[in-house]
């Protein structure tokens, strides 16, 4: 007699190497729909053979940790980010099985716009949504599939149309948009239902496969600890009140009339890639430039002022010089009221490294063209850092005794040249100037990239070389 042998499918790791908790059981309660599901996706991919081509995104949510359980490709992302991510990784991996995995607080709160655009963009991934009516990670919150009456931490008396508006119906929404190829809402509740949750996993992923679309498909799916009911209980709870609420079926599927084609990878061309991102070529990239002095290799700079003083573009500057000198570096600016008047920063990173964040926390230069700026980032600055401010609008100097300082008066010194706005290159010149991090003409040969005006370009020069003598005048070398 033939005989099956039921085993855990391999596309689940042996072990779960969670920090804490058990290796041999997933994390999730007795009777929760997630595990179910993650039953079926597993042994699809193990089906479809699919295993080395697929990058499951785990959400915010319960299912946070399905990256310990799916022995494929995985991300954690941020909450309700996950179609967002999936999108990036299947445009430049066109090759790959995107699964984007959603509670319905993830998909339907926080991300609910994220999943739209998606869906709307037809990107061709496929997204499985685990609707269990509430927030089941932090203790049983309404989420926007709650259903009218249903009570939840923060309804405790239950659900109003009049305060939290009705339920949202996620697939009758998707299913109005024209990109989406396939969408179906399907229940875990008895074996039957739980055979068409199946189906339509395999349908889905295998749309992606033969790389047709989008694909959504709404699980319904017991919470009993959020429900505070026993497995059985919350099954029929579902049947009695889930299902009349939210119909099962299909809301839309045109991947029939669809052929299959080739999931390939798209080459991008880089050809005047650099050119438009003004990104200097191979053989522009200077490799003379001399390390400065230790302290100030691997500058992490936050430049500071308010609008209208060229702190942005400082900040451009210093970047677009740093390239041509041959770092990897960042440039990120805080926009905000200070377009109209306010104070302005930006945060640089010059590094021979490659760069993981370009957000600066602690900086090892401040550079600060106003008072509000030095009293909010002075205390950032890290031990042997060094602060330059413009001593012609900051009457007081820096407190700090534990860091390099610099006054240099560059608003003054720019209204002698004939021009306030050049205050920002003065500054530039005095720090290339202290701190050795590169020489003058690569700065100069990176002016034409980020000042529009060329007829500008000598007096950015001559303000540059002020920036510089100051520093020499004043024995401001490091
Ligand atoms: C930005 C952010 N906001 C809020 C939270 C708190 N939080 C964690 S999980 C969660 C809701 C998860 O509910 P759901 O997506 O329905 O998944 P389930 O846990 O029910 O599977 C929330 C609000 C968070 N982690 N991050
Ligand atoms: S709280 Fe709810 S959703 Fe989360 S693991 Fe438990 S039963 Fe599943």
């Amino acid at each position: 007699m033939a005989e099956k042998v039921l085993t855990k499918a391999a596309s689940f790791y042996d072990v779960y190497e969670r920090k804490s908790g058990a290796q041999d059981v997933t994390h999730y309660c007795p009777g929760c729909g997630h595990g179910v599901l993650h039953k079926l996706i597993a042994e699809a991919i193990d089906d479809f053979g699919i295993r080395d081509q697929t990058i499951f995104i785990s959400p915010v949510g319960c299912s946070v940790f399905a990256y310990y359980y799916f022995r494929v490709g995985n991300i954690q992302v941020a909450h309700g980010r996950a179609p967002a991510v999936a999108t990036g990784i299947k445009r430049t991996h066109p090759e790959s099985i995107v699964i984007s995995y959603q509670g319905d607080g993830d998909l339907a709160a926080i991300g609910g716009n994220n999943i739209l655009q998606a869906a709307n963009r037809g990107e061709k991934i496929t997204v499985f949504f685990i609707n269990n009516a509430i927030y089941g990670m932090t203790g049983g919150q309404m989420a926007p599939t709650t259903l009218i009456g249903q009570r939840t931490t923060t309804t405790p008396r239950g659900r109003t149309a009049a305060n939290e508006g009705f339920p949202l119906k996620m697939c009758e929404l998707i299913s109005t948009l024209e990109s989406p190829i396939y969408v179906e809402r399907v229940a875990l509740t008895d074996p039957k239902n739980t055979s068409k949750v199946r189906r339509a996993v395999r349908k889905a992923l295998r749309n992606q496969i033969e790389n047709k679309g989008f694909s959504f498909v709404e699980v319904l799916s017991a919470c009993p600890s959020g429900w505070k009911m026993t497995s059985v209980q919350a099954k029929q709870w579902m049947v009695d009140n889930l299902l009349p609420q939210f119909p099962l079926g299909v809301f839309k599927d045109v991947s029939k009339e669809l052929e299959p084609s080739e999931r390939s990878k798209v080459v991008f061309s880089t050809e005047n890639m650099n050119e438009l991102l003004n990104i200097p070529s191979e053989e522009n990239i200077r490799t003379d430039v001399p390390k400065p002095l230790t302290k100030f290799q691997n500058p992490r700079i936050i430049l500071a002022g308010f609008g209208g003083q060229g702190i942005l573009m400082l900040g451009l500057g210093l970047a677009q010089a740093g390239m041509q000198a041959g770092y990897h570096v960042s440039w990120i600016p805080s926009y905000g009221p200070e377009m109209r008047g306010g104070t302005a920063n930006c945060h640089v990173i010059l590094s021979e490294e490659r760069i993981g964040s370009p957000t600066v926390s602690k900086p090892t230069v401040l550079v600060a063209m106003n008072l509000p700026s030095l009293e909010k980032f002075e205390s950032q600055v890290e031990p042997g850092g060094l602060i330059i401010y413009d001593s012609s609008l900051i009457n007081q100097s820096p407190k700090r005794k534990d860091v390099k300082v610099l006054g240099i008066p560059a608003t003054e010194m720019a209204d002698n040249l004939g021009n306030t706005r050049i205050a920002n290159m003065i500054v530039l010149g005095a720090y290339i100037a202290i701190t050795g991090i590169m020489p003058k003409d690569v700065v100069v040969d990176a002016l034409p990239i980020f000042i529009k005006h060329k007829k500008l370009i000598p007096l950015n020069v001559q303000a540059i070389e002020k920036g510089m003598a100051f520093v020499d005048k004043n024995n401001g070398h490091a």
